[in-house]
């Protein structure tokens, strides 16, 4: 078996893991970053809307999003395959589905998260993300185990190594109508809690400024993606146990399988950051035995309401007669003298968002997003199309939580997921009172789009799982501290998600990259780090 050496070993390389690499070596440790996933772009892990054609069409993202996308628990079907061949295997039970066909057995599928997904790929989930970067609420999201002022000065921090912007669409013409719209029909909104630009992970190019850069994980890494002497990256290696030392307080080295060359590296690190995603992470603690009480538990997903509207038709005649986009319309108009719609072809997507604030506990985003559920059929003018999607608030109860199986294994070899989960009567009401806005919002803004009427989403769809492995002060009810160490381990961090331990209703990698920014900082600064450098060991 061969044995690597490094200072710190970090499991998954998305946002979070590549904000742990980043803030650790350029405070001059050496990182090993490993992740079961292939690197799908010359530096790895660059956000592939990038490329120009998803940028001129969105809807043909949706199919790259879908096919990145691994189902997490399946549950077996009760229907039976009778119409088949009788030769074939199709006696009774003899084609019946099984663990063995990727589906979970064990899992009740009136409890199940049934869109919930894991990405396998360098950058996991930024390869593909929407870029939603709001911060949470300060006091109906926020977890308060954090002082304000150093979420604030942690926000900050993440803003700029995500390279947010709230202004990246503030030229497009529907960014301004739809915006003014709904201003118009929820002026009741508190200041600075009204409808506004959504913060976004991208910047306009300025080489060309009809596309945007989405942040990826390259962005994140910044020079490390172009190879540095203390950063290392292992595409298709899977981390399948951490082994404790003998008392079990500290983690003396981790097994990770090279899946191309199906052999076993032994990786010796002085820390270990498992920043895997909020149900791959307390997969792996389970897989190695770690398993505090908390583990899998207090589990939040959003729920979503989601709709597609066809704009209304005085909303998009005011293009033509309002003097701000006069020039832009104008231009439009001599270059496209048989289009009757006055808004360019090039006019970038409408980002906008309406905050969570008191009284309204969720989170607005009216925009045009690559996911499935929301493609548009090719004969409706996609200019015209805006997607509705409002995202709701479930507390934390230990009852709603993944466990994984001792037996069963899912497409990694790995501890098969089950999800249970349920919402308390408190929860379904106050997501019976967001439809009920999101269908006032619609109404101000157009027509329903035939097929795309207001409806909740399949639970899990946000990917936006959290608490799993959540932070705390509490050992019986958390799994880390506050600088997302495990409890009771010298040096085993966490990160992701699955960290966040209240229940919020905004998108999540903001806060997670803010919390893992502390826990980095707390690693690069830690007795030992400093012992190290001034050894020079
Ligand atoms: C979520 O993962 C993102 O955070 C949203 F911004 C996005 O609109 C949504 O998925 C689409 O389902």
């Amino acid at each position: 078996m061969i044995t690597r050496y490094t200072d710190t070993l970090v499991v998954g390389s998305g946002p979070v893991g590549a904000t742990f690499a980043r803030t650790l070596v350029e405070s001059g440790r050496e990182v090993l970053m490993v992740d079961a996933g292939a690197q799908l772009s010359p530096r790895p892990g660059e956000h592939l809307k990038n490329a120009y054609i998803y940028q001129h069409n969105t809807n043909l993202f949706a199919s790259i999003i879908r096919g990145h996308l691994h189902l997490l628990s399946v549950p077996t079907s009760a229907r039976a395959e009778l119409a088949v061949d009788p030769a074939a295997m199709a006696e009774l039970g003899s084609n019946r589905s099984s663990a063995r066909n990727a589906e979970n057995p064990d899992q009740d599928p009136y409890r199940n998260l049934s869109a919930a997904a894991a990405c396998y790929a360098v950058g996991g989930m930024g390869t593909h993300w929407t870029g939603a970067t709001p911060r949470h609420h300060p006091v109906l999201e926020r977890y308060d185990g954090i002082s304000d002022q150093e979420w604030d000065g942690l926000y900050g921090e993440a803003e700029r190594l995500l390279r947010v912007s709230a202004r990246e669409f503030d030229f497009s013409i529907r960014q301004h109508l739809v915006t003014e719209a709904l201003r118009r029909e929820f002026s009741e909104l508190p200041d600075g809690y009204q409808v506004q630009s959504l913060p976004l992970a991208a910047r306009r190019r300025r080489d060309n400024p009809r596309m945007v850069h989405w942040t990826g994980v390259d962005t994140v890494l910044g020079d490390l993606a172009d190879g540095h002497p203390l950063f290392s990256l292992l595409p298709q290696h899977l981390c399948t146990r951490l082994v404790l030392d003998r008392d079990g307080t500290r983690i003396a080295y981790a097994e990770v399988r090279d899946l191309n060359r199906s052999e076993t590296v032994r990786v010796v690190a002085d820390n270990y950051v498992v920043a895997a995603g909020a149900v791959l992470a307390p997969q792996l603690l389970h897989a190695s035995g770690i398993r505090p009480a908390a583990l899998g538990r207090y589990l939040t997903e959003h729920p979503m309401a989601f709709c597609q509207v066809i704009l209304l038709k005085d909303l998009v005649e005011q293009a033509r007669t309002d003097q701000r986009f006069g020039g832009q319309v104008a231009r439009h108009t001599t270059l496209f003298p048989d289009d009757d719609l006055p808004i360019p072809v090039d006019d970038p997507e409408p980002n906008v968002w309406i905050p969570v604030s008191e009284g309204r506990p969720w989170h607005a985003q009216i925009t045009r997003d690559a996911f499935h559920y929301g493609d548009v059929p090719p004969h409706v003018d996609g200019r015209l199309i805006v997607d509705l999607r409002w995202f709701g608030i479930v507390e934390p109860r230990p009852d709603n939580r993944v466990t994984f199986s001792d037996t069963r294994t899912d497409v990694m070899g790995m501890p098969q997921p089950t999800f249970e989960y349920a919402l308390s009567p408190q929860d379904a009401e106050r997501q019976h009172a967001m439809m009920a806005e999101m269908m006032r919002a619609a109404t101000a803004l157009g027509g329903f789009l035939p097929g795309s009427e207001p409806r909740f989403t399949a639970p899990g769809l946000p990917l936006h799982i959290a608490g799993t492995i959540r932070m705390g002060d509490d050992p019986q009810s958390s799994v880390v501290d506050t600088d997302s160490r495990v409890w009771g381990l010298e040096n085993l961090y966490l990160g992701g998600n699955g960290v966040i331990p209240t229940g919020t209703a905004c998108n999540p990698t903001l806060t997670s990259v803010a919390m893992a920014l502390k826990a980095a900082h707390h690693l690069a600064g830690s007795r030992e780090a400093r012992e190290r450098r001034r050894t020079g060991a």
